[in-house]
């Protein structure tokens, strides 16, 4: 992920401030109450944790995405309770994060009463990042995997053209003496987002992140985004996670592969049409001493053997930065937010 520049022309806003003022801007671009509060607080928590490909920089894109008529910000989520740990959601073509949360409460009861349960959600939206989604399980005391499929941009390791999504991972379990250990990532060699970020920037890529509209490796992000194509991190390894994030965030769910969905008849639209899986489970259905106390030891472990920073570190970091000195956004992009909360 990208760091925020240290610059003065910043302006600090609480975090309750930004969620009204995003909030504002989902309602003023039609979404219902409910949905302008859900995205609202993932778009505020990624800025304010310092994940800026996920944060305000999604705005303009959720506008223009709700603008071209392509996702139903007044969805209202149908939820099916279809076996003892496996419940469905039909997300009616709008966002994913409101299907979540309508069918947390099922999810967690059957998650507590089988030891496992499994969430399949459909024909959803998914324009943010992942961790926001299974965090919260963490702090419940549970284990939480979710997965989510997005737009053909990475070409399968072996293959000459692009055919899945950037397809991130997420992953939370409590630990007995801190936040819980949380690791998101895209199984592209870098976000979509940040490439994005990256050639706004005017930065060349690191190395093997992605090719050119002729198939060669480029380090030039517009080349990426104008024809070209990402890679999957660690070659075919990344490659076999992100085709396991097809099956299970697609096939498993009844939604669009990242290849399957045609938005070229609604100009604006960015959100990646598709569906995404989430796995919890109760540890305290497990053997031996308690699952938070382990996962706490293998954490010294870790520390122990010389590891400084475990993933969710920087977020935290961060997020303690953010509510001590608030959260600091570009004062064009405050002026700009300001203006499509006022439209
Ligand atoms: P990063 O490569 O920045 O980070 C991946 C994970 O590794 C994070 O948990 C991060 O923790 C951790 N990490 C990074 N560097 C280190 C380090 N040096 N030591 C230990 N841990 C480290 O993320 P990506 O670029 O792969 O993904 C960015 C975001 O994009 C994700 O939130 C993802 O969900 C989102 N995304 C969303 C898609 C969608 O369809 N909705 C598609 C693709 C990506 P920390 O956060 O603390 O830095
Ligand atoms: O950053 O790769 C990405 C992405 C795709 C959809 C939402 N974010």
């Amino acid at each position: 992920m990208t760091a925020t520049p240290v610059s003065s022309n910043t302006e600090p806003l609480d975090f309750d401030s930004l969620v009204v003022l995003l909030e504002q801007v989902f309602l003023r671009h039609g979404t219902s109450a409910d949905v302008a509060r859900t995205l609202a607080l993932n778009c505020a928590g990624a800025e304010r944790d310092g994940a800026h490909s996920h944060g305000v920089f999604r705005i303009p894109g959720y506008v223009s995405t709700l603008k071209s008529g392509w996702v139903n910000g007044q969805a209202v989520p149908v939820v099916e309770d279809v076996a003892s740990g496996f419940v469905r959601v039909d997300a009616a073509n709008g966002f994913a994060q409101p299907a979540l949360a309508a069918a947390r409460p099922l999810l967690i009861e059957k998650a507590r009463s089988a030891g496992i349960a499994v969430l399949a959600i459909r024909n959803s939206h998914h324009f943010a990042a992942l961790w926001p989604d299974v965090e919260p399980f963490a702090y419940e005391g549970l284990v939480a995997l979710s997965v989510v499929n997005s737009m053909t941009c990475v070409v399968p390791h072996g293959a000459d053209r692009p055919l899945f999504g950037t397809n991130p991972i997420a992953f939370a379990a409590p630990r007995a003496d801190g936040e819980p250990i949380v690791f998101d990532l895209a199984t592209s060699a870098i976000a979509h987002g940040d490439v994005q970020i990256a050639a706004r920037k005017g930065e060349r890529l690191a190395p093997g992140m992605g090719v050119d509209s002729l198939g060669q490796p480029t380090q030039d992000p517009k080349a990426i985004l104008e024809g070209g194509a990402l890679l999957p991190f660690g070659g075919h390894k990344g490659s076999a996670l992100s085709m396991m994030v097809e099956l299970l965030a697609a096939a498993l769910t009844g939604g669009n592969f990242s290849f399957e969905f045609d938005w070229s008849n609604h100009p604006g639209a960015k959100t990646p049409w598709t569906g995404q899986l989430l796995i919890v489970i109760d540890p305290s259905k497990a053997a031996g001493q308690s699952f938070a106390e382990r996962s706490q030891e293998l954490v010294r472990q870790m520390h122990g053997v010389g590891l400084k920073r475990l993933p969710g570190d920087r977020r935290h970091h961060q997020r303690a930065k953010s509510a001590v000195e608030g959260i600091r956004l570009e004062a064009d992009v405050l002026a700009s937010l300001r203006e499509l909360a006022a439209l």
